[in-house]
């Protein structure tokens, strides 16, 4: 039961999601936002009390958040917010949207099983996949969460199953998750803007593991292990890697299989995505839809058609025999370095093996430490074109970097630079925010400079 005093902070999509959950029950919130006009407000009814923009001193105003019984926070909005540690000392409850759901899904006769997905990388993907394949087999599935979609707007259908991208940010206001199965796909540097250190950031992931049915996690990245279960053996687990164990690869028939306890399911030739890590999103995506009863035809229908989501390492155009690639999802350094493997050991032409590779790089380094791209400068990339807010941190990394202003100016560079075989990838490593809207803008900006040359 939602009680009558509900206060939500951060309009933008989640907001309004929760929004139309409370006025479907009856409940009319008060909404605050430090934003002046927050995504969303032209959709607010005049009749709903909100607190628009940074109100008092810079922070926001606290007699509204504690007069609420319960404060429904976005994602972006962080709980060491002193507002709200303030509102949370004086016995207010705060939740995030994606609490409201899984309470939601574990009410009564309905109990919708979720399979519960989170990383530094790869999350989109998967949970894609395993969607796809809930649906290809028949099931009324529901995926959302930081994929874009708002979990409470799922809420909508009827459903069999959900299967939910999960941020840190969300898990740290989700205390009642309790999924199917739950996977931590990777761990590397990201979000140290709002963590203090990269264990705070691995372990908020972790938490993903609470009160879940089946542990999902990397045998190749031991920060993704669920130590504490594993000692203990008190949830099972199961894992996926790229050696023959669990959920992993085999040689069969003169070829490389994903496999599973070793036995073959599909030649990894036949998967359209490229790269090891896509090979390991494969593996994750399996497990989990093992676990939710999907079967077993139905995930490799999936997996022999599914090409890739839009913006992760997409090809843009041939030009002149140049390839250009569009990565702009890449917002972290674990993501880049991924597009380069994936690049380096796919299924490229010969052609395209022997030519150079230039990297397009920069926007909002989020305080992540740029150092593990030194060694693909100096082994793998022809050149690092830099833009955006820090580009400096990445210039200082080499020699072989160049300084632009723009994502244009960088585009135009590595025209005149690369010739044919080579390719130009567009992977920033960075957060698109000090020049786009989102990741999706700068990818399409990408793309119409590169169609346009
Ligand atoms: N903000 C304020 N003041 C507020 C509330 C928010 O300044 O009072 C800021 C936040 O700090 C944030 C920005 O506004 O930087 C956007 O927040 P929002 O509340 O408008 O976001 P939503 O539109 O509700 O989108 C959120 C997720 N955004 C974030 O976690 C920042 C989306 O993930 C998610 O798809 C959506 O809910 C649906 O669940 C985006 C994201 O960038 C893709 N996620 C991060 C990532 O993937 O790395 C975690
Ligand atoms: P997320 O939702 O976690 O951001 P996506 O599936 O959207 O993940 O992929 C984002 C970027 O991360 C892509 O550009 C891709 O190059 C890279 N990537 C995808 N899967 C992995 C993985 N398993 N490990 C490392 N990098 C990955």
């Amino acid at each position: 039961m939602l009680p009558e005093r509900i206060l939500i902070l951060g309009l933008g999509q989640t907001g309004l999601s929760v929004l139309n959950y409370c006025l479907a029950r009856g409940i009319t919130p008060v909404v605050m936002d430090t934003r002046s006009y927050p995504p969303g407000a032209d959709q607010l009814p005049d009749t709903i009390e909100h607190y628009f923009g940074e109100l008092g001193q810079g922070g926001l105003p606290l007699a509204p958040l504690l007069a609420a019984e319960l404060i429904i926070a976005s994602p972006g909005v962080p709980l060491a917010t002193p507002e709200l540690q303030q509102a949370l000392s004086a016995g207010v409850e705060i939740i995030g949207d994606i609490e409201l759901l899984v309470r939601d899904c574990a009410r009564g006769d309905k109990q919708v099983p979720i399979i519960a997905i989170t990383g530094s990388n790869g999350k989109s993907t998967v949970t894609t996949l395993v969607g796809e394949m809930a649906a290809e087999a028949g099931i009324k599935v529901g995926v959302g969460g930081n994929i874009g979609i708002p979990a409470l707007d799922l809420l909508s259908t009827e459903l069999e199953l959900v299967v939910l991208e999960l941020s840190s940010f969300q898990l740290e206001t989700t205390p009642s998750l309790a999924a199917r199965a739950a996977t931590v796909l990777n761990i590397s540097e990201d979000h140290l803007d709002r963590y203090d250190s990269l264990s705070h950031y691995r372990d908020t992931k972790l938490g993903i593991y609470r009160n879940t049915e089946l542990a999902v996690f990397n045998r190749e990245d031991d920060q993704t292990w669920p130590s504490v279960l594993l000692a203990t053996n008190t949830v099972p687990t199961s894992s996926f890697g790229l050696d023959d164990q669990a959920y992993g690869r085999i040689e069969h028939d003169g070829q490389l299989w994903l496999s599973r306890e070793g036995q073959p399911l599909m030649p990894v030739s036949e998967l359209k995505i490229l790269g090891s890590h896509n090979q390991l999103n494969a593996l994750a995506a399996m497990a989990l839809a093992d676990k939710a009863a999907i079967p077993q035809w139905a995930q490799i229908t999936v997996l022999r058609r599914f090409s890739g989501l839009k913006h992760r390492c997409q090809f843009v155009a041939d030009k002149n025999g140049v390839r250009w690639i569009n990565d702009s999802k890449a917002t972290n350094v674990g993501a880049t370095l991924a597009a380069i493997d994936g690049l380096a050991s796919g299924a490229d032409t010969a052609k395209q093996a022997s030519g150079r590779l230039w990297l397009i790089a920069g926007g909002q380094g989020k305080g992540q430490d740029f150092s593990p791209l030194i060694p693909l400068l100096k082994n793998k990339l022809a050149a690092m074109v830099c833009f955006g807010q820090d580009r400096q941190q990445l210039l200082a990394l080499a020699s072989n970097t160049e300084e632009v202003p723009d994502l244009e100016q960088a585009v135009a560079w590595c025209a005149a630079q690369a010739s044919a075989g080579d390719t130009v990838l567009f992977a920033p490593a960075c957060a698109s925010f000090d020049m786009y809207g989102n990741y999706q803008l700068r990818g399409e900006h990408f793309i119409s400079l590169v169609k346009a040359l």
